[in-house]
């Protein structure tokens, strides 16, 4: 796949060099299967990272993701726009024009956006966009921009992604409840998986979910929630346990409401990187039947980006 060292810090990053040589996964991915949680970086020299970025990333180009995708055995990507390149979209946007029909992509915008911008945007393949609330990501943006987006986006069908840390959902509940699209959760909202997965923190994340049929989630990322780690991370069966009962949770109870990606080239990870082929063998451990897992990988993220609503905005 080119580029990087395996496992080493790049001087530029300060994080660690994805892997060059996954592992093939054990686990056969169903046909049709959709790595819905993926980024593209770069490469800057051509898409320079945004000035107000809180990371600098290695290069992760489209012909590397892609490469990446045949080898797992994805049939297609959801690229999501990372806060390194800001509102600035178009390394996603041409790396979905790249993709042949084979990517959908979730951008990042500020109120100042044009329709046509939108409109091209959505030629190209992007479907949602991001708000992130991480705090050591970004910067604050007011939530009545934030609104305002998602009001006009709506209006191409698109959906909004939310990241945030759980420890921030009471916080950003009522904000969340009144966003009037689908809204999909990046990794659970980032649970504390050393807590009880019935205790406070994590039964309000169901709540949300419960009482909230609009709202999905990405059961992805074990690698950066997981306290106990990688060290069965040989295809054996216990690597990330510790997250495995929340990631089930929300499969078993919210099974057509789940998506599942790699989050190549896993961005800001600074003790351990994920070989991407043992991370798809970790499906198995979280849907356990051959019926959750089409819905994960397949009919959820089929029918979320490649179902056709509307062309052309409306009015
Ligand atoms: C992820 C997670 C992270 C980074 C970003 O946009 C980003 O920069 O999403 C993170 O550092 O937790 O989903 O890739």
């Amino acid at each position: 796949m080119g580029k990087p060292t395996t496992g080493d810090f790049t001087k530029t990053s300060g994080w660690m060099d994805w892997y060059t040589d996954p592992a093939k996964p054990r686990f056969q991915l169903p046909a049709g299967s959709v790595d819905a949680h993926c980024h593209i970086f770069g490469p800057g020299e051509i898409f320079p990272y945004a000035s107000e970025r809180k990371y600098t990333p290695c290069d992760a180009t489209a012909a590397q993701l892609f490469a990446l995708r045949d080898h797992l055995g994805f049939e297609k990507n959801v690229i999501v726009q990372a806060t390194c390149h800001g509102a600035d979209n178009r390394a996603l946007v041409d790396a979905l024009l790249r993709a042949g029909g084979k990517a959908r992509g979730v951008a990042t915008v500020r109120r100042s956006v044009s329709d046509a911008e939108l409109q091209a945007m959505h030629d190209a393949g992007v479907r949602g966009v991001r708000f992130n609330f991480v705090k050591r990501l970004v910067d604050f943006t007011p939530k009545d921009e934030l609104m305002e987006i998602a009001e006009r986006i709506k209006a191409w069908g698109w959906h909004v992604v939310i990241y945030f840390e759980a420890i921030d959902l009471p916080e950003l509940w009522d904000f969340f409840t009144a966003l009037p699209t689908t809204v999909v959760v990046d990794h659970m909202g980032r649970p504390d998986v050393s807590l009880p997965v019935d205790g406070a923190q994590f039964s309000l994340f169901r709540k949300f979910m419960r009482a909230h049929p609009n709202v999905w989630s990405k059961v992805s990322c074990p690698e950066r929630l997981s306290v106990t780690g990688p060290k069965a991370l040989n295809g054996e069966q216990n690597a990330y346990t510790d997250v495995i009962p929340f990631a089930r949770a929300i499969v078993e109870e919210f099974s057509d409401r789940v998506l599942w990606g790699t989050d190549w080239p896993h961005p800001n990870l600074k003790d351990h990187m994920p070989d991407d082929g043992l991370l798809v063998d970790f499906i198995p451990h979280i849907a356990r039947s051959a019926e959750l897992q089409h819905k994960l990988l397949v009919d959820n993220p089929n029918r979320l980006y490649w179902r056709e609503r509307s062309e052309q905005a409306p009015g």
